[in-house]
């Protein structure tokens, strides 16, 4: 087990825990019932076939352990947030400061699985990061890499919550670990009490159809109307929750740089887009070269400008509005009407 622990932290993951296949009780039973309510909104691949998130044993029969990782993405240098730039901006979360997370855990983990598979030839390995039917965060709660809190995010005591997870499963039975962890969340609710469309319908209870995170990224089609004034500056992403969390805060957290965190601190959404710019992405090949390394290219560049728009009519962007005006004959009738929206708001 020390082995697996020593060659996951060399290639540069943060934290590692493993735990046995079987996911703790309670967990399915309540991804069930919050597909079913509906609060998955448009995410139809967690609704696909929800039975597969029963536990890892759906994806391999013959799962015994499930190694749980964590990757830091805090950059301390810059003691948080850039400077806000003297223009009209939309935020971005910091997962899309740099580059895309899928590729670089994707390459760690490959490495990863090369070691083990010369060190346990005989053994099955399979590894996962954010798109497979595995409740990541359940199984890293059961790892011991943290706590899940009530802004429903994994905190971790070494780096809080802005941690991006990973696993591997396979059927080699290691010990599982289990640290003595302090209480992380302080159920102090503060998370619930800010967010800024009451998408946190509770303690641990979030809504995905109200979570700004949801509707700047994953959404399709227009963001409902009473929702787009409450969404603020926020134009890919959202962290509030997260960064009025008790845990995140003071930056002494952060993961000194190196080479496995360099992919993150390299700039490419930055911490702010200025608004003109997005709104000026004349074509798909323009948006494309911009983000062709970042998170940010999952929303295309018709719905970047659908956020952009909300935010410039939230900011009360007025020098956009000839810009804004044009775009309200754009060929998109996505575009249209959220130009439309922000022309009415600004007015
Ligand atoms: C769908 C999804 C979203 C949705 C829904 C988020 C959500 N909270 O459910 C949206 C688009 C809103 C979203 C937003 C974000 N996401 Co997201 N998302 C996912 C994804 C793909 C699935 C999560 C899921 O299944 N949600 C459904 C709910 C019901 O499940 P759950 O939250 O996992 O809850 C389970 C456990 O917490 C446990 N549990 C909770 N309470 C209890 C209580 C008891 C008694 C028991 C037994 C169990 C239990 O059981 C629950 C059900 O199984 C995961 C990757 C993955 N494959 O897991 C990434 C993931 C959760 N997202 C991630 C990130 C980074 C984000 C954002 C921070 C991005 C951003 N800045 O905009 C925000 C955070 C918003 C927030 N407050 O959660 C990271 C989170 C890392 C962390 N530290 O927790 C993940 C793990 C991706 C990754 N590989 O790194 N996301
Ligand atoms: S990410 Fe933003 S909108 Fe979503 S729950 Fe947290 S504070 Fe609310
Ligand atoms: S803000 Fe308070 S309640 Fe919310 S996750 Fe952090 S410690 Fe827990």
């Amino acid at each position: 087990m020390r082995k697996v622990v020593k060659i996951a932290e060399e290639i540069g993951f943060d934290l590692v825990g493993i735990t046995g296949a079987e996911l703790m009780k309670g967990a399915f039973e309540k991804y069930k019932g919050w597909v079913k309510e509906g609060r998955a909104g448009q995410m139809a691949y967690l609704e696909k076939d929800v039975g597969r998130r029963r536990g890892v044993a759906q994806i391999m029969p013959e799962a015994q352990s499930v190694i749980c990782l964590a990757v830091n993405y805090c950059r301390q240098d810059k003691g948080g947030r850039e400077a806000k730039p003297d223009k009209s901006v939309g935020q971005i979360a910091r997962y899309a400061y740099g580059q895309d997370y899928h590729k670089i855990l994707e390459k760690m983990l490959k490495k990863l699985t090369r070691e083990l598979r010369e060190k346990f030839p005989e053994n099955q390995f399979k590894t996962y990061v954010d798109t497979g039917a595995v409740l990541e965060k359940a199984y890293a709660e059961q790892a011991g890499l943290g706590e899940i809190g009530e802004n429903t995010t994994l905190i971790t005591p070494k780096f809080g919550s802005f941690v991006f997870l990973a696993e591997v499963i396979t059927d080699l039975k290691l010990k599982p670990t289990k640290p003595d962890l302090p209480p992380l969340c302080g159920r102090c609710q503060v998370c619930v009490g800010v967010c800024p469309t009451r998408a946190l319908v509770g303690p641990n209870e979030l809504d995905a159809r109200r979570c700004i995170s949801y509707l700047t990224i994953e959404h399709k089609g227009a963001i409902p109307e009473e929702l787009r004034p409450l969404m603020g500056d926020w134009l890919y992403g959202c962290d509030v929750c997260q960064e009025i969390c008790p845990q995140n805060m003071g930056w002494a957290k952060a993961a000194p740089k190196d080479e496995a965190h360099a992919p993150f601190t390299v700039k490419i959404g930055g911490d702010w887009q200025i608004l003109e710019e997005i709104l000026r992405l004349k074509t798909d090949e323009e948006f494309k070269e911009k983000f062709a390394k970042s998170p940010i290219k999952r929303t295309g560049r018709e719905r970047l400008i659908r956020n952009a728009c909300v935010v410039a009519g939230n900011v009360g962007a007025v020098e956009l509005l000839p810009l804004l005006q044009e775009l309200a004959h754009d060929k998109s009738e996505l575009i249209q009407e959220h130009a439309q929206w922000a022309i009415n708001r600004l007015n």
